[in-house]
């Protein structure tokens, strides 16, 4: 048949089962938007009010649904200003598929409106290419068949991740010869099995563990590995802690969940991880988060420790710390093999008799102290700790919770219960302020039937917000919860606990006169068409939220939150390598003697 090339884009989409296009317009993709004009009911094409926040958007309904979606923006700005969105996509393994419109290729190098033209002609590939599997950049029409199935190759299989199609402006318009690629044809499907003999000697290793323990990384997720892992923790009686995208992995009412390790880590996270003889890490990367920045001894302590990884990814095996036992393979695949290879060597052990268990159980009792004191506080302004039980209690136990980064993100981390995969959605590792919004929009369009919730800083709200137009236009039933401090307050407890009360810099928002400023969050969501409420005291929060759980749109609470340490900070008890300037003195020295390199 004769398509043009926006046409061939559409109908290839259509046939892969895309739901959803979110998409900013402009000159350089009107032509391949046009497309799906008469595709309606097929493929939706959804607003963006920013193109970081429809890569937001597209990242977060995969989180939610295990779905791609698709973002097209047009050319110059329209597309660099997707990067963020890319590259959290990216640096967490998700699949993306951007698509940005491109100087015509006739015009390619005359420096054409938008175009990014140098040193190179429609460049804007370049740009993008560290944080994409692959890109295209076509320029015949005969291409794109291909192009199609081979992108979709690649965001999908071995580690996920974004793609982009680079398309230009005259092959959007112009026809060409088409036969429809069959789907699913140009790719492998199935799951990477692990090399037989190092799941037996990682079955070995745990069967023979005194202190083994489970590291469960964003993988675990994205294979559906949880019934694998858990199962394997119950037969040999292992804790299990987990990184920000692992968290989900196991029910954090299981009597072996550890809560997280890390920097932002738990007491009984770190202290297990740091005192085990075996570790398996199942799809983790070991970044400075969870390992309390390499220093030995904080979080991890590998070797003495033996390490068992397991990876789709081989680069990831043994790049931080040395394996006992490297295992390439797709999680889920992996671990049900050490299942069976477990049960073959013998019974379950009966873990809750075991000494080891009650240390467990002593460590968590101990957190739970630990949290009590900012959990329990009707101080006002409230707690990040006292918004979380808050909003616990206010939510179904499969609510999907969206963060982002700062105090909102580390303390939901380390102190919200989550009890499904795909429940918690956070930007791993970017952590970029300004993912909350648009990603729980993404995300309450991949779980139709399940309440998600932003909850974001005000400096998190003050980058992407506006994308609550979309929640708004969409009468999407997504609740938005911002700690309103008055700033970027995480940093500001940074700032003071690490160089000095009285060196705090641009942290606290302050208007002209001196005064702390704070935006009107309640109002700005008002009038982007939202229902709002603003909370002062903590005791009226837990009401709010259920109010807002039963409305039928989207609802904002604007909850003013504590700005003053001890108040305002969490109080993690792992480590994090923030460099202090050498003429601090006793503190810069203090810094030097910990870390770890
Ligand atoms: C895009 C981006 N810019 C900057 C940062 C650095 N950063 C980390 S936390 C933070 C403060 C965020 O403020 P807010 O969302 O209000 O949370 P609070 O710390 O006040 O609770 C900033 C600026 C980041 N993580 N992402
Ligand atoms: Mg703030």
């Amino acid at each position: 048949m004769r398509l043009t090339g926006g046409q061939m884009i559409a109908d290839y989409l259509i046939s892969e089962g895309v739901e959803y296009v979110f998409a900013v317009p402009g000159h350089g993709n009107t032509a391949l938007l046009d497309a799906f004009v008469d595709r309606k009911g097929e493929i939706t094409v959804l607003p963006a009010m920013h193109e970081q926040g429809a890569a937001h958007m597209a990242d977060g309904y995969y989180r939610a649904s295990g779905k791609v979606a698709v973002v097209c923006t047009s050319i110059g700005p329209g597309a660099t200003n997707t990067l963020t969105g890319v590259a959290t996509a990216f640096a967490d393994s998700m699949p993306l598929l951007l698509i940005t419109g491109a100087v015509h290729t006739y015009m390619e190098g005359h420096g054409v409106l938008q175009e990014i033209d140098r040193p190179h002609g429609n460049n804007f590939p370049r740009m993008v290419e560290p944080v994409v599997k692959r890109w295209w950049q076509p320029s015949r029409l005969d291409q794109f068949p291909a192009m199609l199935t081979q992108a979709f190759n690649a965001m999908l299989e071995g580690r996920p991740g974004p793609v982009l199609l680079d398309i230009p402006q005259d092959l959007q318009a112009e026809l060409g010869d088409y036969t429809p690629p069959t789907p699913h044809r140009s790719r492998a499907g199935g799951r990477v099995r692990g090399d037989r003999v190092a799941v037996g000697r990682a079955v070995s290793l745990l069967a023979r563990a005194q202190r083994p323990v489970i590291l469960a990384g964003g993988g675990v997720i994205a294979a559906e590995a949880s019934d694998a892992l858990i199962a394997i923790a119950e037969h040999i009686g292992a804790p299990v802690t987990h990184s920000f995208m692992g968290k989900g992995s196991i029910p954090a009412d299981h009597d072996l969940y550890a809560w997280p390790c890390g920097d932002m880590g738990s007491i009984p996270g770190n202290a297990m991880t740091r005192t085990a003889d075996v570790i398996l890490a199942v799809g983790c990367r070991f970044s400075d988060r969870i390992t309390s920045s390499y220093r030995a001894g904080v979080t991890f302590d590998i070797p003495p420790t033996k390490l068992i990884q397991i990876d789709i990814d081989p680069f990831e095996i043994g790049r931080s710390y040395p394996v006992e036992v490297g295992i390439v393979g797709d999680a889920r695949a992996v671990l049900e093999d050490i299942v069976t290879g477990l049960r073959e060597q013998g019974e379950p052990t009966d873990y809750r008799r075991s000494p080891y268990y009650a240390e467990l159980q002593g460590l968590k009792g101990q957190w739970e102290e630990h949290l009590e004191p900012m959990r329990t506080t009707d101080y006002r302004p409230m707690t990040n700790s006292r918004a979380l039980v808050e909003l616990r209690d206010a939510l179904p136990r499969d609510a999907i919770l969206v963060t982002d980064s700062s105090n909102p993100a580390n303390q939901a981390f380390n102190e919200f219960p989550s009890y499904e995969p795909k429940t918690n959605i956070v930007a791993g590792g970017m952590s970029g302020i300004g993912f909350g919004v648009p990603a729980a929009i993404g995300a309450q369009l991949g779980a139709p039937g399940t309440q998600v919730v932003a909850l974001v800083g005000d400096g998190s709200f003050l980058q992407t917000g506006t994308e609550l137009a979309v929640a708004a236009m969409l009468n999407l039933p997504l609740v938005v919860v911002v700690l309103n401090n008055g700033g970027w307050e995480a940093i500001k407890d940074l700032q003071i606990s690490l160089f000095g009360s009285d060196r705090t810099l641009i942290t606290d928002f302050r208007g002209h006169d001196g005064e702390k400023y704070f935006a009107q969050i309640a109002d700005l969501a008002r009038s982007l068409g939202c229902t709002a409420e603003r909370v002062e005291d903590p005791v009226e929060l837990g009401d709010a939220i259920r109010r807002a759980v039963a409305a039928d749109g989207p609802v904002l609470i604007e909850a003013i939150s504590a700005r003053e340490l001890p108040w305002s900070a969490m109080h993690p008890t792992g480590w994090w390598d923030i460099t202090v300037p050498a003429y601090l003195g006793d503190t810069r020295a203090d810094y030097v003697s910990k870390r770890g390199f």
